[in-house]
């Protein structure tokens, strides 16, 4: 399998699935932008991608698959002994797509304006700002107590690991979200997680 990806983006989550499960998985760098191109064998990465964003996963046999949400369960899927993807048709896989939708709509595109989109302007970022508090907020509340979203690791703590650690990158204070900013702080220590930002920080080298 191949994944489309970018550093510091949210096609680190479906990495880090890949590598919890130790699927075997091809990195393959993209420049996003106008003009995004794979810069592996400079190809018009739109013709994979028509909107231009990762993540992407190539199957073996050539099949696409785009939405970080799909990409997630699909691998974690693949091995639901490791308990990555909560059981089908359990109210706990319900949860988990709980979880995964609100990453994505709620905090995931709330984040984009200021990351990807400067186009955008300055009140959109100021209102994207106060959008997220209430968002952190009640993802803070929940993990009061827990050390996972769920039960035990799955993928929508690799989700939302990977979009909440974006407070760090735009210098956001998770002082007033302290049980968020323990568990990025845990998460940030386990192995395969540090592997994966290793293996792109790699490839990533001239
Ligand atoms: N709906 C897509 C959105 C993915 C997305 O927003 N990807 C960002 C990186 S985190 C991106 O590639 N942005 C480039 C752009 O919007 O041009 C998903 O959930 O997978």
């Amino acid at each position: 399998m191949k994944l489309y990806y970018t550093p510091y983006t949210c096609s680190f989550a479906p990495h880090i699935v890949a590598r919890e499960l130790g699927l075997p998985l091809e990195l393959r760098r993209v420049r996003l932008g106008a003009e995004a191109r794979v810069l592996t064998d400079d190809r018009d990465y739109r013709e994979l991608s028509p909107l231009g964003y990762v993540p992407l996963l190539e199957l073996d046999d050539g099949r696409l698959l785009r939405e970080g949400v799909a990409i997630l369960r699909y691998l974690g899927d693949q091995d639901p002994a490791a308990g990555l993807s909560a059981p089908l048709g359990s109210f706990e896989r319900a949860e988990q797509d709980q979880w995964l939708t609100y990453i994505n709509s709620e905090l995931h595109k709330t984040f984009s304006p200021w990351l990807f989109h400067p186009e955008y302007g300055e009140a959109s970022v100021r209102v994207a700002g106060e959008r997220l508090q209430p968002r952190l907020a009640l993802v803070d509340r929940h993990l009061d107590g827990r050390e996972f979203l769920g039960e035990r690791f799955g993928i929508a703590d690799a989700y939302l690991y990977t979009v909440a650690g974006w407070t760090k990158l735009l210098k956001i204070d998770l002082a007033p979200y302290r049980h968020l900013a323990a568990y990025l702080a845990r998460l940030d220590q386990r192995p395969c997680i540090r592997e994966a930002l290793r293996a792109e920080r790699e490839d990533a080298k001239p």
